[in-house]
């Protein structure tokens, strides 16, 4: 296993969509481990591919934080084949836009299939932090981040903060 760089904003890779997996092997494996170690390190609750800019429609998600024992969770292709009428409000985070927070409004249940660390179809019922984050990480897989859910005036001021502090670490 291996710690990544995590990709931050306002790096286009991020805007990316990824491809599904066509074989789940060895190489898919080590990949699912680099990213949950890169999720343990940051430390945080789910981790896209792409985050580590892997291509890639995978993701680890582990509510469990500094609980042992861990409860790791992969997902292969994961699709949202249900979602709740009913709605809930988290105030979310992104290891790629670090220190910003704001509400999103999100199903509050959702149904996810997906295919699991040894190739098989899984269907996963969601509620809770886990259909958000679910549905967090999913949206990085078509290139979506939780600012795309937040007023434009929002969004713009964190995409200015984080363009101004790459330009500030460029010239020095
Ligand atoms: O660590 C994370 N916390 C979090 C909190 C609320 C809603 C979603 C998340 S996911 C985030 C990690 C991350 O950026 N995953 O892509
Ligand atoms: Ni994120």
């Amino acid at each position: 296993m291996a710690k990544r760089p995590i990709i931050k904003l306002p790096d286009p890779v991020l805007k990316t969509v990824s491809e599904p997996v066509e074989t789940v092997d060895d190489d898919i494996r080590a990949l699912l481990d680099d990213m949950l170690e890169t999720m343990y390190d940051a430390p945080g609750i789910g981790l896209a591919a792409i985050q580590i800019g892997e291509r890639k429609r995978l993701v680890t998600i582990d509510l469990s934080r500094d609980e042992t024992p861990k409860h790791p969770h992969f997902f292969i292709n994961p699709e949202i084949v249900w979602t709740s009428d009913e709605m809930a409000t988290y105030e979310e985070g992104c290891l790629s836009i670090p220190e910003v927070f704001e509400e999103v409004e999100r199903p509050a249940e959702c149904r996810v299939r997906f295919l699991d660390r040894d190739g098989a179809e899984c269907e996963l019922h969601c509620d809770g932090l886990l259909a958000t984050c679910i549905q967090h990480e999913i949206d990085h897989l078509n290139g979506v981040l939780f600012i795309d859910h937040i007023s434009r005036l929002k969004r713009e001021r964190v995409v200015k903060k984080f363009t101004k502090a790459k330009k500030l670490e460029a010239t020095g």
